[in-house]
């Protein structure tokens, strides 16, 4: 039985996915090169400090120490940027009603997110108190693939592994929910998503008593 629901933010609450390519491309631009939409598929759920590493990987560019906190930190402001146009109807469809159902069924919830911006994003969608607990980039010191992140949320509800469902869109993200224990369920494709016990495009018409029908 399922007894906690963990969420992923960007990409699963809100599409700041693009507002992280937008702002890792002007990185790359920058510095010389592109960054293709296939390329970003790859800094989902990833760190700041290692999507930096992997997108001056593409470019083949090396760095300073110094070098690389100043244009992650670049990277970052340019982001906060795009994210201030974030309003509460950029919640992505259905994800509002489907958290709302799983209140009525007293099944908790979490957010999962490897981002330090996760309390801001939050904030600006009003949905800060939606979730009985919060788990972001700021608390988790190893990132997903790493179930971490995942593991404390299940910890700070007190439900075991087994009985978490973790929704991602990130391949790195179903990654961790697996090695933690957990039912991954991926919203994207089912071709990028492959590890995912199911995938769905998104919660848009998704009813939290179909979708545990389908698991089981
Ligand atoms: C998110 C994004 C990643 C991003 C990471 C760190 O993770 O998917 O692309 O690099 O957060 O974000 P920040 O630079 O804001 O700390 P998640 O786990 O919410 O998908
Ligand atoms: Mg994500």
């Amino acid at each position: 039985t399922v007894q906690a629901c963990l969420f992923d933010l960007d990409g699963v609450i809100v599409d700041t996915a693009k507002y992280h390519y937008l702002a890792w491309r002007q990185l790359a631009n920058q510095l010389g090169f592109d960054l293709t939409l296939e390329q970003n598929e790859l800094l989902k759920g990833i760190s700041r400090m290692e999507s930096l590493e992997i997108v001056l990987g593409i470019g083949g560019v090396k760095l300073s120490e110094e070098e690389k906190l100043k244009f992650a930190a670049e990277k970052n402001a340019q982001y906060l940027e795009f994210c201030k146009q974030i309003t509460p109807d950029d919640a992505l469809p259905g994800v509002r009603d489907f958290l709302d159902e799983l209140k009525a069924d007293s099944i908790k919830t979490g957010l999962g997110s490897a981002s330090k911006n996760a309390k801001t994003i939050l904030t600006n969608l009003d949905m800060l108190n939606y979730f009985d607990t919060i788990v972001d980039g700021n608390r988790a010191t190893k990132g997903k693939p790493d179930p971490q992140v995942f593991l404390m949320g299940a910890e700070d509800l007190s439900v075991a592994p087994e009985h978490c469902i973790v929704f991602e869109d990130a391949v790195a993200g179903i990654q961790a929910a697996k090695a933690g224990g957990m039912i991954g369920v991926g919203i994207g494709q089912a071709s990028v998503l492959t590890e995912a016990d199911y995938v769905m495009p998104g919660f848009d018409g998704v009813t939290v008593k179909d979708l545990f029908e389908k698991l089981k």
